[in-house]
């Protein structure tokens, strides 16, 4: 069986793990404990050589980077994470990359701030988490103006780029970044929480804190 190395504060590791309730992929979720190091023994780092997460092993074929893993899985099980044509593919590519190198760095650096150094003792870093919420006033708008003319995020339906920005979302709250203000992405936002992929992602403890 398909075997998911991660942990469920890791909006990457949850990405996969929606891509595998939407593809209907049956999985072992494997937890790794960041306090232990647990993603830096000799084990996890055959698996990933930088010791990171998340990383599979799909009975003996091994994978990492969150985007890969997904596509991998989406092909490997005919899914429609990944659209038809050319322009969709490519538009849909387009979004999922501003989620990444802009919303998600952005989003890590008011989480690490405000979630994780708390947590485990580490100093905050005000400039770090100053920038982090300029960025997001930045970018933000950005993407809930693209949901207030797109059904989904990606394109005209679900795709990669949509699961990528529900998953780093995922803290918005305990990060207390408000989204109120963004209508379309709220409504986007609650839309697809109600789904029962989404749901199940986190209905064995995997919220993210
Ligand atoms: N681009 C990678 C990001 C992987 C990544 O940085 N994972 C973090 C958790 S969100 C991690 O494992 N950090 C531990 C470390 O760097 O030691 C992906 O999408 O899979």
């Amino acid at each position: 069986m398909l075997k998911i190395y991660a942990n469920s504060m890791s909006h990457p590791c949850i990405k996969c793990r929606y891509a595998c309730n939407v593809l209907g992929i049956e999985y072992e979720w494997v937890g790794l404990d960041f306090t232990k190091g647990e993603h830096k023994t000799p084990e996890h780092m055959a698996r990933h050589p930088a010791g990171k997460m998340p990383a599979i092993d799909d009975d003996g074929f091994l994978l990492f980077e969150s985007d890969a893993i997904c596509r991998y899985l989406n092909a490997k099980h005919g899914g429609s994470l990944v659209p038809d044509g050319l322009e969709a593919i490519a538009i849909m590519d387009q979004w999922n990359a501003f989620a990444i190198q802009h919303v998600a760095l952005a989003m890590s650096k008011v989480a690490f701030n405000r979630v994780f150094a708390p947590k485990f003792n580490m100093p905050v870093d005000e400039n770090s988490l100053k920038e982090g919420v300029q960025w997001l006033a930045r970018y933000l708008p950005v993407v809930d103006e693209r949901l207030g003319s797109s059904e989904f995020y990606g394109g005209d339906a679900l795709s990669l780029a949509d699961i990528t920005l529900l998953a780093l979302l995922d803290m918005a709250e305990i990060a207390e970044i408000g989204l109120d203000a963004y209508a379309n992405i709220s409504a986007w936002r609650s839309r697809l929480q109600a789904e029962s992929w989404c749901q199940d992602a986190h209905a064995d403890n995997a919220a993210p804190a």
